[in-house]
């Protein structure tokens, strides 16, 4: 269902918070709404209004009980809203149950996501990753739909080959499709492999962080290269792998990698058929955590990125944490930082400050781990 002018599909966002929670504050509304508004600006919607819900128990049948249902429908109605984004995991009855009150297509974060992911997929490789990712997805939730793939509308709006390609599976298709991309991916993770395995003993540094960190304008500044950069989430998905530079008196060389950026609730199917694209973090001897300064949620991103690197293995990797964007902060945030965070250091990828301490402090750390080894 493209809609409107010019294809901005317009949206509702909608969180439905579990009151026990709300009240011990453990969610913060306003930041999951922020985050969800700037994945669906990504994917290409229009946040026409957010809606947010604090329910005792969630109604099965329509996840959020069929009077709020008509309410947003004739609210989506008048705004010309084709779309319903939930914050929230819907099973495939709760997706049918909607669309059939509301006549409205009821899409999920996850499917957002794997919808930039969609968009953003370059190479054959992201481009099968993410197809995995998709099928692997939609496939528990097919029994509880009405309708097969074949005949999901809206649905998730993979675009370009990956997407339409979708469309013509129904469930043992989709099972064949699956074991064809796991073997072509495993092959393709061979040859990678071998790949890093013949850079031979080279000291290995992986830039990690947050969706939008500014990762790659670090990588860029550090390599003088001109990976993609944008204010816009999952801006890079494929890894790039470039030489490293340091010490004037006894250089060292070191290879660096920029990879795709973690962000809250990364769907599982994507983390398990990212794990080649990933490997480089794996593999790394060094990860340096790049963090947005800037961010009210300094802490929850933290914890957040931590927890994928534990999720793909990596977390007895050492690694630096490094606060960017200071340039958009001021001294009382970055002395709050400072006293929160040990041993932290502060950059401005974009700016060039302090990227020369930064430097330095990966060749420290480059030199302690040898010592180690
Ligand atoms: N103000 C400010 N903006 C920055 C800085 N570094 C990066 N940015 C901006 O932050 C945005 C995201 O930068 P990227 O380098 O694409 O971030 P990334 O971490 O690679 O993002 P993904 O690949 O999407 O995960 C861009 O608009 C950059 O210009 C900085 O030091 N200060
Ligand atoms: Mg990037």
């Amino acid at each position: 269902m493209e809609s409107n002018v010019n294809n901005i599909k317009k949206a509702y966002i909608i969180f439905v918070a579990d009151s026990k929670q709300y009240r011990n504050s453990k969610i913060n509304i306003d930041n999951i709404l922020d985050e969800l508004s700037m994945l669906c600006d990504t994917a290409g919607y229009e946040v026409v209004e957010r809606y947010s819900f604090i329910q005792q128990k969630i109604t099965a049948g329509t996840y959020i009980g069929t009077g709020k249902l008509e309410s947003l429908k004739e609210s989506a109605l008048t705004d010309n809203v084709e779309y319903f984004v939930f914050d929230n995991e819907l099973s495939g009855s709760q997706v049918n149950a909607i669309e059939e009150g509301s006549n409205i297509t009821a899409l999920t974060r996850t499917e957002i996501i794997l919808e930039i992911f969609a968009m953003r997929a370059k190479t054959m490789t992201a481009k099968m990753q993410v197809e995995l990712a998709f099928l692997e997805f939609e496939y528990p939730r097919l029994k509880g739909k009405r309708t097969n793939l074949s005949q999901i509308k809206g649905g998730i709006g993979l675009r370009g080959g990956a997407g339409e390609k979708q469309l013509e599976y129904d469930r043992r298709r989709a099972r064949e499709r699956i074991h064809k991309l796991k073997t072509q991916l495993s092959k393709v993770e061979k040859s990678a492999s071998t790949g890093r395995k013949s850079r031979g003993n080279a000291f290995r540094v992986a830039i990690v962080g947050y969706t939008n960190a500014g990762k790659s304008t670090l990588f860029n500044l550090l390599c003088k290269e001109s990976v993609y950069v944008e204010d816009k989430l999952f801006a890079t998905l494929d890894t790039h792998t470039r030489k490293l530079y340091l010490g004037d008196d006894t250089p060292v060389e070191a290879i660096i990698s920029d990879t795709v950026g973690f962000i809250d609730r990364l769907p599982h199917t994507l983390v398990a058929s990212f794990k080649s694209t990933l490997s480089e973090v794996v593999e790394a001897d060094l990860l340096l955590h790049l963090v947005d300064a800037s961010d009210e949620n300094i802490n929850d991103k933290l914890i957040q990125v931590e927890s994928i690197i534990k999720e793909i293995d990596a977390s007895h990797i050492k690694r630096i944490v490094v606060f960017n964007k200071i340039d958009n902060i001021d001294e009382v945030q970055k002395n709050k930082i400072s006293t929160s965070y040990d041993d932290s250091i502060f950059i401005s990828a974009k700016n060039n400050i302090n990227i020369e301490m930064l430097r330095k402090k990966i060749l420290d750390n480059i030199l302690e781990l040898r010592k180690e080894i």
